[in-house]
Order: structure tokens, then C-alpha cells, then sequence
């Protein structure tokens, strides 16, 4: 007898008495959102009949003949999806112009009648190779919303569009996200074919009915609306989450593209009664179609990279788009920016050093729900407290002092979200400090914070619906950003170098040189009251990892000069930000130096804005001492600037002049003439 429950006694020793699991907190999520939250990046593609006819929102009277890339390879979006780390493609298959990039069988609008391909092309199809072969997932974009099809407004639309969901949700193999636009013209403006047909947005589209032939046809997809009942917008078209974020939401009272509710589905709320987690989408580029006057306004790396922090590290799943452009491909300088953020996140988490520390909790469950279990890798094992014991903590002992700057954690969410306030504290030398303290936590919450050296960090659970239960933590030491500095400078003459990271140098010359760490450092705004050539670096004397070397030409300051004008608005386009502009009247702009100054040229920067208007593409540019008797400088075009609203240079004889104006011939659209910023050039550069 002894011999024989020996063995069995050993091992109920070990495993211990069987602990119960904490309950739900409702709501939960399903299988195929909790497949989703899984996935985290992903990327759009926005590409159409707007293409090609360079607008946001098409009109719906498009011609089929107009759409044709001339290069088209969704292998090459798929590639690049791939190697950026997103882990799928969705698709406008249909925008609101309502032109079909498959081949339907219920409109003429469509790739059918196009001359790509010759007719014969579907590109949903070839986006499904593509993604099959990069391995990626495919969604769907399609917008309820129709400024083609004669019957929007009327009840045979609903038909149509449920015949044309059904081709895309079952000729192209698995869907794993299929995305519903909330606009359809909710500031009342409809325009199109169908201009006097307004839809009332909670009844129209009978979205029970719709949601339940998704559901049969791809029951793995989650559905994307404003609103949700899947995933929801997080409110705005910045990618940002929020500092608060539930992915709670009392469903059944917010609708889709009511801007009334922007609110709630930012946020999401505390005591939602659904799991509708929040989906962060963002361009690449201020437009979400592409255009080529958009080629200099591709996001830079600080600006994706907060992007990343903000969606993913506040608990809400990324979608970046891509305007794919006229040949059909991702532009070049869209590709170089996303692979950009991929390096950088891969060398922010190259490596754990949760690994190296030695984990303690103030309360554990029992069996099965050690403090041990967020660091296992495993997203189904995690800590949890004793029923009732909210206020908790982790804490995270290193052998060595340990130089830290982020921290990773993630909720168990398949028990709901849970945690409503936490604070992070690292014992270092001189005792506790609190480096970090936040609201919710959810899928994910990534904390970044100063570089500091600890012996042991604590997160302290303050409060929360439940007994809090974690699955994941992940320590970090993030290398820093160094990147080129960004310049400003004041009318003033006063001029200042920023870089986003704290803990980087930057060296300068005002001679031409080639700065290095023998330089001047730049400590504090520097007055620039000659032309100089000034050129920067930027160093991050930890590591010594330096930028690319910049160099800006600063002519005259424009402290003394004045657009003579009654608008007071007028200063705008010299007030060394090309971000502000001055529509004139006119059609010109006269500027007083105060004094005379010998000038070989001038500078323009069309407006900035969206939607620019007033572009200047043909200019004359005159001289005078007086004010009074003026002669003609230069005279010309600015070639391209639509496409490419850059600064414009422009080079003349020398002149010595006390008066400068700039006078439109002619703008790109007919509209007054727009200054963003005007200057001299009085120096060889
Ligand atoms: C919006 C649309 O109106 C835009 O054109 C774009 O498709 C964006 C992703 O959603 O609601």
C-alpha cells in the first residue's frame, strides 16, 4: 500500500491544491477578437479610381478608362507588409465613388471596363496571391456609402450591396477583417449621383442583416465599423489611442459616423456593456489616396514611432496605410519610412531583461497563477491575485544595478479588462522613485520613461474592477533616437535646434565645416543676425551614434521687415513658418527691409495646408528704393510646384534694393495668390 500511493503523493505535493480561476469581468472577448488582438500591425492600401483622379473622395462619375496603373504589383505591397512586420493587407475594395477593384457581376463600374490588364484584371485576387505568398492576412475595406450606383438611398441598394459582399466574402478565400467606412456624407453633404438622397445612418443599411451574412460567410472575421460591433475607430485619423482606453463600449447606443459620439468611440467606456477594442488608422501621408504634392510629406520616423507607442502601446491595434501611387506600387520614400519604424522597434525591444530579473508579487491566486507567469512567454499562463485583493503589486529584482527605459505589460484580457489606475516605481540608489503612473492597461500598455538605473522595479496595481490579472510584462532599455535636428527660427533672428529625445548632443559650425563632437554644442537659442551656412549633428555621447550632417542656409533675419499691407495677416508669409500663410487680395505681396540690402534672389513656399489654394505658378518679382518706381528682377514660372509644393529658389543679377514685391500671374487654381513664406537670398549658398 505504502509503496503504491508514495508516487501519487509526491506528485499532488508539487501541483498543490487546485486553485479556482478568478471569474470574468464582463464583457469578454470572442475567439475571433481575441485572434485579432493578436495581430496587432497591419497595413492598409488605398488605391482606386482617386488615384488617378487625384481627389479623397471621388464623385462617382468617374470613367472606368481612367483607371490605369501603368506597373502594378501587389507582390511588392505584400513584400513590403511583410518585411515593415505587419501581419495583413486590407483592401479598398469599393470607396465611395463606388468603382470596384474586382470584377462584380452587379455593376459596370468596376476593373472589367477599365483598360488595366485588358480588362481582365481583379486585384483582389491578386492581393490574396500576394498575401498567400508573404504570408499575410487579407482584409476588406468597403464603403457602405455609394456616389455611383443610381439606387443609393433606396432599398435595392441594400440588395446590391449584400450580392457584392458575398462575391468578396466567398471567391476570395479567408477575410480577417472586413472594414465598413462610417462616412457617408454625415456633415450632410452627399454629392454624386445620388445628391438628394439622404439615408438615415441607424436604419438604412440593416445592419443586423449584414453582420449576420458576414458572420455566415466568414465566420473568423471580425467586423470593422465606427462604431464597431467587432472592432471600433479610435476616433481620429492621427493613429493615436488615448492615455484612457477601454475596449469596453455601450454598443447598442453609438452609431456609426455620427460625429456625436467621436467620444465614446476614442475611449470606449468604463461600464460598456461589448468587447469593442479599438483599431488606430493612419496614413503614411497626410492624404489617404496618393498625390504626388504629397511626396514631401511622408511621415518621418519620430512621427511614426510616437504613432507606434500611442496605438500599440495604448491598447488599440495599428492599420498605417499606404497610397499606393500611379504605376501601382508603394512610393519609394513610403517604403523607406516603414522600414525605418521596423528597425527601430526591432533594436527598442531586441532584448528582455524581464529575463534577468527575479520576480515577487504581494499576493498570488495560488497553483497555476504565479507572479512567475508573466514572464513565460505564454499568453494563456498568467498572475492573479486572491479573490477581493485589488491593490497588488510585481516587483522585479535585478542581481545588478539595471539601466531601464521601457515597460511592456498586458492584461489577461479573456477574462475582461480590468485595471483602472497603476503606478511604476524603480528602487535605484536613493531609494523608491515613481517613474511612471497611468489609467488603463488592457491588451497592451508599453510606459516609456528617462533612462534610469535601477536594482528593482514595481509595478503597483491602485485600482481596478477586479483582482488584476496579468499575462505578460517586458523590460527594456531602448537605444535613443538620433535623428537630424529640427531647426526653427523667429523672425527675430533667434534661432532653435530641437531633437525629440532627451540625452542627445548637438554640434554645430557656422564656418562650413563638417561638425563632430569637437564642435560647439548647441546649449540655448543662438541669435543669427548675418548670413551663415550653419551645419548640425546630432550625438548620443552614450553610444556615440550620430545623425546625417545638416546643413541650412540662413540669410538675413527679418526682424525689421514689414509686408506692407492693411491685413494684419499679411506678416504671416514672413514670419519664418511656411506653415502659416497670407491669402492677398492682389495677388501680390510688398515687403519693406527697413534699410537697403544687396539681394541676388528670392525664396517661396506655396501654403502648406490640406487643401491648398492660391499656389503661385506664375510670378514677376520686382525691386525698388523707393517704394514707389519699381523694376522687374525676374519674372517666370514655378515648374511643378502643384505636384510638388517645395520652396522655390529663384536666382537673379544682383540688385541693392530697400523694396521687394511678389506678384502672381497666375495660380494653379485661379484663386488669390497664397504666400507660406517669402525670402531673400543675399549670399552664395
Ligand atoms: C474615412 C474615409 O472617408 C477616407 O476616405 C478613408 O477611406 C478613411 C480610412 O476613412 O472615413
Amino acid at each position: 500500500m505504502k509503496r503504491l500511493f508514495l508516487p501519487l503523493l509526491i506528485v499532488l505535493a508539487c501541483q498543490g491544491p487546485e486553485v479556482a480561476p478568478p471569474d470574468p469581468v464582463y464583457p469578454i472577448p470572442s475567439e475571433r477578437q481575441l485572434a485579432w488582438h493578436e495581430l496587432e500591425y497591419y497595413g492598409f492600401i488605398h488605391f482606386n479610381m482617386n488615384t488617378f483622379s487625384d481627389m479623397e473622395w471621388g464623385m462617382g462619375d468617374e470613367d472606368p478608362a481612367d483607371f490605369y496603373p501603368s506597373a502594378l504589383d501587389a507582390r511588392q505591397w505584400a513584400k513590403v507588409a511583410r518585411d515593415a512586420g505587419m501581419k495583413g493587407l486590407i483592401i479598398t475594395a469599393k470607396h465611395h465613388d463606388g468603382f470596384c477593384l474586382w470584377p462584380s457581376a452587379y455593376t459596370e463600374h468596376s476593373v472589367k471596363n477599365s483598360p488595366w490588364r485588358e480588362g481582365e484584371g481583379d486585384l483582389i485576387r491578386e492581393l490574396r496571391e500576394a498575401c498567400d505568398e508573404y504570408g499575410l492576412k487579407m482584409g476588406i475595406y468597403y464603403s457602405p456609402w455609394d456616389r455611383n450606383h443610381a439606387d443609393y438611398g433606396k432599398p435595392e441598394y441594400i440588395t446590391y450591396m449584400r450580392n457584392q459582399l458575398t462575391e468578396l466574402l466567398t471567391n476570395y478565400g479567408e477575410i480577417f477583417e472586413v472594414w465598413f467606412d462610417g462616412a457617408n456624407g454625415g456633415t450632410g453633404y452627399y454629392g454624386g449621383a445620388n445628391e438628394d438622397r439622404k439615408v438615415d445612418k441607424k436604419s438604412y443599411y440593416e445592419w443586423e442583416n449584414t453582420i449576420a451574412l458576414v458572420r455566415e460567410l466568414q465566420p473568423n472575421a471580425v467586423i470593422f465599423g465606427d462604431a464597431g460591433p467587432d472592432v471600433r475607430w479610435v476616433g481620429n485619423e492621427h493613429g493615436f489611442a488615448y492615455e484612457t482606453t477601454w475596449s469596453n463600449l455601450l454598443r447598442d447606443s453609438v452609431y456609426a459616423g455620427m460625429p456625436e459620439y467621436a467620444d465614446q468611440y476614442a475611449k470606449g467606456q468604463e461600464d460598456g456593456s461589448h468587447w469593442v477594442p479599438a483599431e488606430a488608422d493612419v496614413s503614411i501621408r497626410p492624404g489617404w489616396y496618393y498625390h504626388e504634392y504629397e511626396d514631401h510629406k511622408v511621415k518621418t520616423l519620430p512621427q511614426l514611432l510616437d504613432i507606434y507607442y500611442k496605438s500599440i502601446g495604448q491598447n488599440a491595434s495599428l492599420l498605417i496605410n499606404f497610397p499606393v501611387d500611379r504605376r501601382g506600387l508603394i512610393h519609394e520614400k513610403d517604403v523607406e519610412q516603414i522600414l525605418k519604424l521596423k528597425e527601430k522597434i526591432d533594436e527598442d525591444f531586441a532584448e528582455d531583461l524581464s529575463s534577468t530579473a527575479k520576480v515577487r508579487a504581494s499576493n498570488e491566486r495560488g497553483n497555476g497563477y504565479e507572479a512567475n507567469n508573466v514572464l513565460d512567454g505564454r499568453k494563456e499562463s498568467y498572475w492573479a491575485t486572491e479573490d477581493g485583493m485589488i491593490q497588488s503589486h510585481l516587483a522585479f529584482t535585478f542581481d545588478d544595478p539595471t539601466w531601464v527605459n521601457r515597460f511592456v505589460v498586458q492584461e489577461y484580457i479573456a477574462l475582461g479588462q480590468r485595471i483602472k489606475k497603476f503606478s511604476l516605481e524603480a528602487k535605484t540608489e536613493n531609494g523608491w522613485e515613481l517613474i511612471a503612473e497611468g489609467t488603463t492597461i488592457g491588451t497592451k500598455r508599453i510606459l516609456r520613461f528617462d533612462d534610469i538605473e535601477v536594482r528593482q522595479i514595481r509595478l503597483n496595481i491602485l485600482d481596478a474592477k477586479a483582482e488584476p490579472l496579468l499575462s505578460s510584462i517586458g523590460i527594456f532599455y531602448a537605444p535613443k533616437l538620433v535623428t537630424e535636428p529640427i531647426l526653427r527660427r523667429e523672425k527675430s533672428g533667434i534661432l532653435t535646434l530641437e531633437v525629440p529625445e532627451s540625452g542627445i548632443e548637438i554640434f554645430y559650425t557656422v564656418d562650413g565645416s563638417t561638425p563632430d563632437t569637437q564642435s560647439p554644442v548647441y546649449e540655448s537659442p543662438l541669435m543669427v543676425d548675418q548670413p551663415v551656412t550653419l551645419k548640425t549633428i546630432a550625438v548620443d555621447r552614450g553610444t556615440g551614434r550620430k545623425s546625417e550632417v545638416m546643413t541650412y542656409a540662413l540669410d538675413i533675419p527679418k526682424a525689421q521687415w514689414k509686408v506692407l499691407s492693411s491685413d494684419i495677416g499679411a506678416e504671416k508669409a514672413i514670419d519664418e513658418d511656411p506653415q502659416t500663410f497670407w491669402k492677398s487680395d492682389s495677388n501680390e505681396l510688398v515687403i519693406d527691409f527697413g534699410e537697403e540690402h544687396k539681394i541676388s534672389g528670392f525664396t517661396y513656399w506655396p501654403p502648406q495646408n490640406r487643401y491648398m489654394t492660391g499656389i503661385i505658378s506664375q510670378f514677376v518679382f520686382q525691386g525698388s528704393n523707393d517704394g514707389e518706381n519699381w523694376r522687374d528682377l525676374a519674372e517666370g514660372e514655378f515648374s511643378n510646384i502643384h505636384n510638388n509644393p517645395i520652396e522655390q529658389q529663384v536666382r537673379f543679377s544682383e540688385a541693392t534694393v530697400r523694396y521687394v514685391k511678389l506678384r502672381a500671374k497666375q495660380t494653379t487654381d485661379d484663386q488669390n495668390a497664397a504666400f507660406g513664406e517669402v525670402g531673400v537670398i543675399t549670399f552664395e549658398q
